[in-house]
């Protein structure tokens, strides 16, 4: 007796039910523990031992909580809102929600009228219930030997004098405040500090150029900017503060003038004498934020007050501006983060998330942090000083939940299994996926060397627009299969539709959609309503559109297969076609871009980039060369095309639209699939595209 808001409703038998822990009888399955999974093997079951300490111990257990999150949200949801702190309790109507543009403006309201404040949350309550000694942050630097360790008083005090002086230097509830800082304790307590006073913090990844930061500050206007001199990557060292400089004069030009830079003084990497200054605007941290006071009063905001600001690529050039307010976020992300890694006071928990990227706002710092965890933060490169390194912090604090994403297990399963085996790892319990599908390959290489057979891994389907984890694994909840994301969690109701926006039952593929909110989606884009109802809610009306396609299998899983719009996945990292096509185009020899995706053995994709030049300039090494940079400098290194693919022409219609299908195809080296070039403007240039091919 399956309803509507049953996620197993599309299974015919319920097929998976029976190979529940200590149940099985599959042929391809093995039991989590007992044996290395391998080709032959689809279905890896969690065993008794596992389940039986699990938080959500069987199938059924999570049938009977999923059908109660989907009947009762306002219920299921505001009786975990109450273990957490809220000044005033949220008002009558838990949600107020329309996701259909035909019925109006798009809106999501969750605990409305709620009074709370997530930095109070995540260290002033942990620390009243007794656990003030406990460590929050254990940080590892670049190098071995370096490293540090805040307990959730010391870091609330920190947090405390950060907020203190923000205040000092006006920044109020409401103001935005950019942090461009890497991976150092710093970052975290910036987020929280600006968090505690109601300021609304906007990450920006220390990778990203000057450009980019310029065009997020005369976007969001900060009051202030928190960032550091240098940082090191690896061998290099990057001067970041020059950054900041070169992005305060670009947005001052703009008529964006921020009144403070404050600096961390990364002294580690680069003594301060080093670095240029503008007085009255900069400031080093280490001078004045130690000598403000330790405690510091809470701003309370509403629950829909935001949070944070965090820029994400779209397909048109300009980055989004995805907006998340508080309460509803502070729940989904503590309750996610729990459930999706099956938390224990005792665990100790390693993302290697960057704070830049949203799986370093919601799973390194609010989501651990609001449950009281130990969270490692890690500065450095993963195969530095050599591709042992992440198996040596986990030996060296015992880390029982490592997350993670596959472009870094690719990475390491290429250098061999020595790196790994040298190490322990005895201390890992949970693995952690996410940023892409994870192919099962990886998946088993992961699984069998890195967690040695006895690791359940979460392989966590969601995005920064949704806040927290949307289709993941439930550790020792229910069997896994490698290379699925399997099935929604609490509150989620996934729907598949086709290209008319029908929805479809059952075994299938299609477009992935989402009906109804949940608790941590985001409620706009900043200052562009407007896009935001076009891009999410209007392709199928009455559903929020992912930008991901999705097929469903005949026991209900989900299996992700990528972006279907123009945004390319490398390493994890979301970069619009229209981003890199658009830093191409302004340099003043190319006259055309087109970006497509390619696979990529260790990044998942590629950044191929066919160009044409202007009439009369001759392709060269050395123009390749500076087209590159370009991208480097608009965007940031991560961001460079792997391949510039020089076109006299490229294919379009007769109506002039650029054929994406064809250039994937030419760029894969697909050549039997090009299909019908017929409808070219000129059928021509595909062939002078293929003769080029290898220049
Ligand atoms: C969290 C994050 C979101 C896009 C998303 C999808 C891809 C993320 C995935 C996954 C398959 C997973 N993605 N996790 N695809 N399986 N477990 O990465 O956010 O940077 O916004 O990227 O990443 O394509 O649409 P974000």
């Amino acid at each position: 007796n399956l309803t509507v808001s049953d996620p197993l409703r599309h299974v015919d038998s319920m097929s998976l039910i029976p190979y529940g822990a200590g149940k099985i009888d599959h042929l391809n399955a093995v039991v989590l523990g007992e044996a290395l999974a391998s080709e032959d093997n689809d279905l890896v079951v969690p065993s008794e031992e596992f389940s039986r300490q699990a938080l959500v111990p069987s199938i059924e257990k999570y049938l009977e909580m999923y059908r109660r999150s989907v009947e009762d949200p306002a219920g299921f949801w505001s009786e975990i809102a109450s273990e957490f702190y809220w000044k005033k309790k949220w008002g009558e109507q838990v949600v107020t929600e329309n996701l259909d543009v035909k019925k109006g403006t798009v809106k999501i309201e969750w605990f409305k009228s709620g009074v709370t404040n997530i930095c109070y949350n995540s260290l002033d309550r942990n620390i009243e219930a007794g656990n003030g000694d406990k460590i929050a942050l254990y940080w590892e630097g670049n190098d071995l030997g370096q490293d540090g360790a805040l307990t959730y008083t010391e870091l609330l005090a920190k947090v405390c004098q950060l907020s203190n002086y923000l205040k000092d230097v006006g920044v109020a509830k409401g103001d935005a405040v950019i942090i461009y800082l890497p991976m150092l304790m710093e970052l975290p307590i910036a987020m929280l500090a600006c968090a505690r006073i109601g300021a609304v913090h906007s990450v920006v990844f220390a990778g990203f150029s000057a450009d980019s930061l310029a065009q997020r500050i005369i976007d969001c206007k900060p009051k202030a900017v928190i960032t550091c001199n240098a940082v090191r990557r690896g061998p290099k060292v990057i001067n970041l503060k020059d950054i900041v400089d070169a992005a305060l004069i670009q947005s001052s030009n703009e008529g964006i003038s921020v009144g403070v830079c404050l600096t961390y003084e990364n002294e580690l990497v680069m003594k301060r004498e080093a670095t240029k200054w503008k007085t009255g605007r900069d400031i080093w941290w280490q001078d004045t934020v130690p000598k403000y006071p330790k405690t510091c009063e809470v701003e309370w905001v509403d629950a829909e007050d935001p949070l944070f600001l965090l820029y994400t690529s779209g397909s048109t050039g300009k980055p989004k501006g995805v907006l998340h307010t508080t309460g509803g976020y502070m729940i989904y992300t503590a309750t996610t983060f729990k459930y999706a890694f099956d938390y224990k006071p005792s665990d100790i928990y390693w993302c290697t998330a960057d704070c830049g990227w949203i799986t370093g706002h919601s799973y390194v710092t609010y989501g651990p942090l609001l449950n009281g965890a130990s969270v490692v933060v890690f500065e450095g490169a993963p195969n530095h000083p050599d591709s042992g390194r992440c198996w040596d912090i986990v030996d060296k604090y015992k880390v029982t939940i490592f997350y993670t994403a596959p472009t870094l297990v690719r990475s390491l399963m290429r250098d061999g299994n020595e790196f790994v085996t040298r190490y322990s790892r005895k201390s890992l319990r949970v693995l952690g996926s996410v940023g892409e599908p994870i192919n099962p390959s990886a998946w088993r290489w992961f699984y069998n060397v890195v967690g040695d057979s006895g690791c359940p891994i979460s392989d966590t389907w969601w995005q920064t627009e949704t806040g927290g984890f949307m289709i993941t694994p439930l550790p020792g909840t229910w069997p896994q299969k490698p290379g699925s994301a399997t099935l929604p969690f609490f509150g989620i109701q996934p729907a598949v539709v086709d290209e008319k926006g029908i929805e479809i039952e059952g075994e299938c593929s299609g477009y992935l959609c989402v009906k109804k909110s949940w608790p941590g989606a985001f409620r706009t884009l900043y200052g562009d309503h407007e896009r935001y109802e076009t891009t999410y809610f209007k392709t199928f009306s009455g559903f929020y559109f992912s930008g991901d396609g999705c097929s469903r299998d005949k026991d209900g899983y989900y299996w992700l297969t990528g972006r279907v719009d123009d945004v390319i996945n490398v390493s994890g990292h979301r970069i619009g076609t229209a981003e890199v096509e658009s830093a191409l185009v302004s340099h003043p020899q190319c006259a055309e871009a087109a970006v497509v995706g390619v696979e990529h053995e260790v990044k998942g994709q590629g950044i191929y980039a066919f160009v044409t030049l202007v009439e009369g300039v001759p392709y060269s090494e050395e123009l390749r060369k500076s087209l590159i940079l370009m991208v480097r400098k608009q965007i940031g290194a991560f961001a460079a095309p792997d391949k510039i693919h020089w076109a006299p022409g490229l294919p379009k219609t007769r109506s002039g639209k650029i054929m994406r299908r064809i250039l994937r195809k030419i760029a894969s080296r697909q050549l039997d699939e090009l299909g019908d070039t017929s409808t070219l403007a000129d059928p021509g240039v595909v062939d002078q595209l293929i003769a080029l091919s290898d220049s």
